[in-house]
């Protein structure tokens, strides 16, 4: 009986979790980006200053709820000594959203670079 009311109870409630990647160079506007898709999302999120977001030491996590799905969104820091460990989060993700500053032309080129690291270098 536990279990099949555990059971009811999971899948009425417990949402899916999935994760997402949020790449790109560092200043691409990625931490922006996920600031913006949990203002939007989360009903009761107060989205911190745009303008007081400063760059990304590690890792920075955050969660939205999209109907019955759960993403956890992994902001990883774009510096180019930290592009080495991107491919260790590819395993355990679902998606990769990939960061680009289209207005800043002089970086195409690098950013193109990283996404094309070989995954297994
Ligand atoms: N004008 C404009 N500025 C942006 C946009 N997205 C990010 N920025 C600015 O670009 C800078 C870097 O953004 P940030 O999110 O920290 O980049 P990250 O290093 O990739 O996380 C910040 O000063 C942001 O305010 C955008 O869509 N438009
Ligand atoms: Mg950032």
């Amino acid at each position: 009986m536990y279990t099949l009311l555990s059971g009811l109870y999971k899948y009425m409630f417990q949402k899916d979790e999935y994760c997402i990647l949020i790449l790109g160079l560092d200043n691409a506007g990625k931490t922006t980006f996920l600031e913006q898709s949990k203002t939007r999302f989360n009903k009761n999120y107060k989205g911190m200053s745009l303008s007081k977001i400063t760059t990304t030491v590690g890792l920075n996590i955050g969660t939205v709820d999209v109907g019955k799905a759960r993403l956890m969104f992994w902001d990883l820091g774009g510096q180019e000594e930290l592009q080495s460990l991107w491919d260790k989060y590819y395993a355990e993700c679902h998606g990769v959203i990939y960061v680009i500053d289209s207005t800043d032309e002089d970086r195409l080129a690098e950013s193109k670079q990283a996404f094309d690291l070989p995954v297994n270098p």
